[in-house]
């Protein structure tokens, strides 16, 4: 497993955690994820020959948030 820890805005509260985390689960690949609400910290334990950190963000942005 790889890992990658992105910076993520505009999570506010626990939903916001929860919405990150249910669309970064269902990528086909991802085996991890932790999501710190104070810090925006997000990680992601994936195989990298079935997931990308592309996707990672694209998933992130289509669900509101900003990612760097
Ligand atoms: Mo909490 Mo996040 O009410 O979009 S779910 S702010």
């Amino acid at each position: 497993m790889e890992s990658i820890t992105l910076d993520v805005k505009g999570m506010t509260c626990g939903g916001c955690v929860n919405s990150v985390k249910r669309v970064l689960t269902s990528i086909d690949g991802v085996s991890l994820v932790e999501v710190s609400l104070d810090s925006g910290k997000v990680q992601v334990g994936y195989d990298p020959a079935r997931a990308q950190p592309d996707q990672f963000k694209a998933a992130i942005r289509d669900a509101g948030y900003e990612v760097s």
